[in-house]
């Protein structure tokens, strides 16, 4: 069986992002839900002409699959692709504010880095359910939008920018049921220069 996906390895210990998130819950995420996608998706597309290819040009592309593996490689693909990028978005060292371009155009385009976090805010509780905040670009344009399950922006033509996780299962040990804490936590780990390199690869 050709392994498409092999699981990244974080560039910090799973201790490095507390308080703002507990190691327990990086090991469980990491470990266990994103290995866990991993072994799905790879076994979705064993065996298929899919095999082999990157998640953005399976994601791209989600409507060229065959039916029977379709929804399997929206989820798990999804799930891979999203918690890769999820954890390099986030550092114990990062960069707290905004940097460069990226500066400049989020105050442009939400009128200050504050109207853009409460948007994103409410973006990320407002999701129903499991799913994913995101600040995405698309036309040159920022735009801040939620996704279901493992959806991802890219099966829209979004390029991404910034992707916060709101499944329980990316805070409920430590948050419980308190999600906003868990979003207003989160900009403490948010590395904004890996950020701005991601605004920067979709210009
Ligand atoms: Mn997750």
């Amino acid at each position: 069986m050709t392994q498409t996906f092999t699981l990244p390895e974080l560039n910090y210990a799973y201790d490095a992002l507390a308080p703002y998130i507990d190691a327990k819950t990086m090991e469980i995420h990491h470990s266990k839900h994103h290995a866990g996608y991993m072994k799905k998706a790879n076994a979705a597309l064993d065996g298929t002409k899919w095999e082999g290819k990157t998640a953005k040009e399976i994601l791209t592309n989600l409507d060229a699959l065959p039916t029977e593996i379709k929804t399997a490689a929206r989820n798990n693909v999804g799930g891979f692709c999203n918690h890769s990028f999820f954890w390099e978005l986030m550092s114990p060292n990062g960069k707290k504010a905004p940097v460069g371009d990226l500066s400049i155009a989020l105050s442009s385009e939400f009128g200050s880095l504050e109207n853009f976090k409460d948007k994103f805010h409410t973006a990320a509780l407002k999701q129903f359910g499991s799913g994913w905040a995101w600040l995405a670009m698309k036309d040159g344009n920022l735009e801040v939008l939620s996704t279901a399950n493992q959806d991802s922006p890219l099966s829209l033509g979004y390029h991404r920018i910034i992707g916060l996780d709101v499944w329980e299962h990316a805070y409920y040990l430590n948050y419980q049921n308190r999600r906003a804490e868990y979003v207003d936590a989160w900009w403490n780990v948010l590395d904004w220069a890996q950020a701005e390199k991601n605004f920067q690869s979709g210009l």
